[in-house]
């Protein structure tokens, strides 16, 4: 505790800064089945991506594999990639969603 230069009582606040939380990418995987439109469309609903960009990252997934559809908090991220995969099931798509940790 110290006295300010009006004489006011201030307490000391020397707290560690907090680290920033770990973050977590949500990959979209390619499948041979899920229709093209049907991918753009979950980009588009799931991730609030324009027509542009989802038409772009579906078609990166279908050349290469698989591509980020974000980088969230664990828990944001988690329930993103659950949200995707059960709306693709209840359609009875076989698109995946999955997490990675950002190193
Ligand atoms: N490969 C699929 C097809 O040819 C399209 C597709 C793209 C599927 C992206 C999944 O994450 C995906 N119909």
């Amino acid at each position: 505790t110290e006295q300010d230069d009006d004489g006011s009582v201030a307490v000391a606040t020397a707290k560690p800064k907090l680290q920033q939380p770990p973050m977590y990418k949500v990959l979209l995987l390619n499948d041979d089945y899920t229709p093209m439109d049907f991918v753009v469309e979950i980009l588009e609903q799931f991730f609030r991506m324009s027509r542009e960009r989802a038409t772009q990252i579906m078609l990166t997934v279908h050349t290469q594999g698989s591509a980020v559809c974000g980088v969230y908090t664990r828990d944001v991220a988690e329930t993103r990639a659950e949200q995707v995969n059960r709306y693709s099931r209840e359609h009875q798509h076989p698109l995946m969603c999955k997490t990675q940790k950002v190193t």
